[in-house]
């Protein structure tokens, strides 16, 4: 049986041109800064994201890690929604290892944080206060349902920073699918940061790594924490291989994944027992929770759904998260939509 895997995108695979690709990767050691592949895939993801420089790392979580450690000093402030995806899924990597204490103000169901809120959550000049460092966006919003921030947004944002001396850094794991749902270039959504880090694996299919963008001063710093860190990597040219293909192809292609996930979403709502909780997907993500009648709780329904080879995020005791990527082709979607009628039981 076909297995259709929608707990997240992070599962999606390498295409067999990536992994062609990689097998003919020319290489070098990294760490000495002599991967061609990596320096390519590295200026390329600069060029995209309007900066001076990239850095491949190993994931969305440390790009982010090391994004605020390079921005901040011990006993400086991030601040970022509570939505988001550095305080609720990071280890508390920033404060465990960083001494950052996350400042935490709410996001509106758009994904936003309130302009008001920003400048009321920044500590004035007192001695009894933290220093305020950072703001972090993250672009689409995970937590709020895959929600996209408008260019003209993160500008108001920038503004902001700038005007208090803070740096802005984009948490933009998936970018490319907020540039997709705008039709908007991504050079637009992270020209007003002064960091990004987005990621090559998730919808874009690269099975590894992610790329952290900012000057070039900041980049180097960035290098030194990544050392720090135990990332740095030698011959990862056949990571940053795929990822090129990742950059220039794939990040193409994310609104297919769209349209699927909207298509999930109809049909879900159409289901009885079931309602979406964001509404129409913006982006790849469709979240929906168990009406009270139904009997059943989320992880019964996950399990039943196994069984047909379907497998769901749970998000909450009532709540699960579908997302869609590469692999999630049309039948997956009529097949997926046919086993939730089929497993539901309502009263
Ligand atoms: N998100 C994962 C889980 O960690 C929750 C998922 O399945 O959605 N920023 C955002 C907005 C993310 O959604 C993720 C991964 C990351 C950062 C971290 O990326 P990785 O997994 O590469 O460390």
């Amino acid at each position: 049986m076909k297995i259709i895997d929608l707990r997240s995108d992070t599962v999606s695979h390498p295409t067999p041109e990536m992994r062609e690709a990689m097998a003919i990767a020319e290489v070098g050691d990294d760490v000495f800064g002599d991967d061609p592949t990596v320096n390519r895939l590295q200026e390329l993801a600069a060029e995209r994201m309007g900066k001076e420089a990239g850095l491949f790392v190993a994931s969305g979580t440390m790009g982010n890690l090391i994004a605020v450690l390079a921005h901040c000093q011990r006993g400086d402030e991030a601040i970022m929604g509570t939505q988001a995806h550095t305080v609720n899924y990071e280890q508390g990597g920033i404060s465990a290892l960083g001494g950052v204490f996350p400042h935490t103000i709410p996001n509106l169901s758009d994904g936003t944080l309130r302009l008001e809120d920003i400048e009321a959550a920044i500590r004035g000049e007192d001695v009894h206060f933290s220093v305020s460092r950072m703001i972090i966006l993250e672009n689409t919003q995970n937590r709020c349902g895959g929600v996209v921030l408008t260019v003209e947004y993160t500008r108001q944002v920038a503004e902001l920073a700038k005007r208090h001396s803070l740096q802005l850094h984009i948490d933009g794991a998936r970018i490319f699918n907020a540039a997709a749902a705008l039709k908007a270039d991504v050079l637009e959504l992270c020209r007003p940061a002064d960091s990004i880090t987005f990621c090559l694996s998730k919808g874009l299919c690269a099975p590894v790594g992610s790329v952290l963008c900012g000057t070039k001063d900041f980049i180097y710093r960035a290098r030194r924490l990544r050392k720090q860190l135990g990332g740095g990597m030698r011959q990862v040219g056949v990571l940053a291989a795929a990822g090129i293909i990742a950059l220039e192809k794939m990040s193409l292609r994310l609104s297919e994944d769209h349209t699927h996930a909207r298509q999930l979403a109809e049909g879900l709502a159409n289901i009885p027992g079931l309602e979406l909780d964001f509404g129409l997907p913006a982006s790849n993500m469709v979240f929906a929770s168990l009406k009270s009648s139904v009997h059943q709780n989320a992880k019964d329904i996950t399990d039943l759904l196994a069984n047909d080879g379907i497998r769901v995020g749970v998000v909450a005791e009532r709540r699960i998260r579908l997302v869609t990527h590469f692999w999630i082709t049309d039948e997956a979607v009529n097949r997926t939509l046919s086993a939730f009628s089929r497993v539901l039981k309502t009263v």
